[in-house]
């Protein structure tokens, strides 16, 4: 085997080609809504609710003033696309759950985005060191197309858990079934073992 085609092998999970950069949503591919969100900076606020001893509302103004770390991570779309090494810049997923303190049976976390579209993930499954609330990727503040002005990433499952847009972070004891999860795809939709389509 060559060696670059070994690395690729490495790599790459199962079933997946890589492309050059991320799709921009509403230009390379459609919104679930036909249109991209509007989002005014000055009035956005990220809600942070449920099943939490300290609820937050964070204002821009907050959430940039919170600890920020750099992440290199590949990105996996169940239709088949990947993008390797970008280069995000934000908050840990795991600083968050650090400041508004899960109580014992907050179990699943759910994600609500300007589109109306959800996804949900275990709250154990969030507090890996790559998960991490975006609002930068290599170098630049987020466009609209990429989920501007905050997205979620979560690198070891397949993008649609990645939620752009995002308005609400909701902790839950019971699980919330997410857009495309209730839709065919899997809810545990892990890139390594192909693991796309609801079994
Ligand atoms: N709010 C929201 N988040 C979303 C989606 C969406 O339609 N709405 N699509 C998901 C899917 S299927 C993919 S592949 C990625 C696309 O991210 P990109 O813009 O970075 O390529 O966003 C995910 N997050
Ligand atoms: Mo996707």
């Amino acid at each position: 085997m060559a060696l670059e085609e070994s690395n690729r092998c490495k790599k790459l999970p199962p079933g997946q080609t890589s492309i050059s950069g991320l799709l921009r949503w509403g230009e390379d591919h459609p919104t679930i809504q036909g249109h991209l969100p509007k989002i005014n900076l000055e009035e956005w606020v990220l809600n942070i609710e449920g099943e939490i001893k300290n609820p937050l509302k964070l204002c821009w103004k907050d959430l940039l003033e919170l600890p920020k770390v750099e992440s290199t991570s590949d990105f996996h779309c169940v239709e088949g696309w990947s993008v390797l090494g970008l280069e995000w810049e934000g908050v840990r997923f795991k600083a968050i759950v650090t400041l508004v303190q899960p109580n014992k049976d907050a179990r699943f976390v759910t994600f609500e985005c300007a589109d109306r579209y959800t996804t949900s993930l275990m709250l154990k499954e969030l507090m890996a060191d790559d998960v991490i609330l975006a609002h930068k990727l290599n170098g630049k503040l987020l466009e609209v197309g990429t989920g501007a002005p905050l997205r979620l990433v979560v690198p070891s499952k397949y993008a649609y858990k990645s939620a752009m847009w995002i308005t609400k972070i909701l902790f839950t004891a019971e699980k919330q079934i997410g857009y495309w999860e209730s839709r065919g795809y899997s809810d545990t939709a892990d890139v390594w073992r192909n693991d796309r389509f609801s079994k």
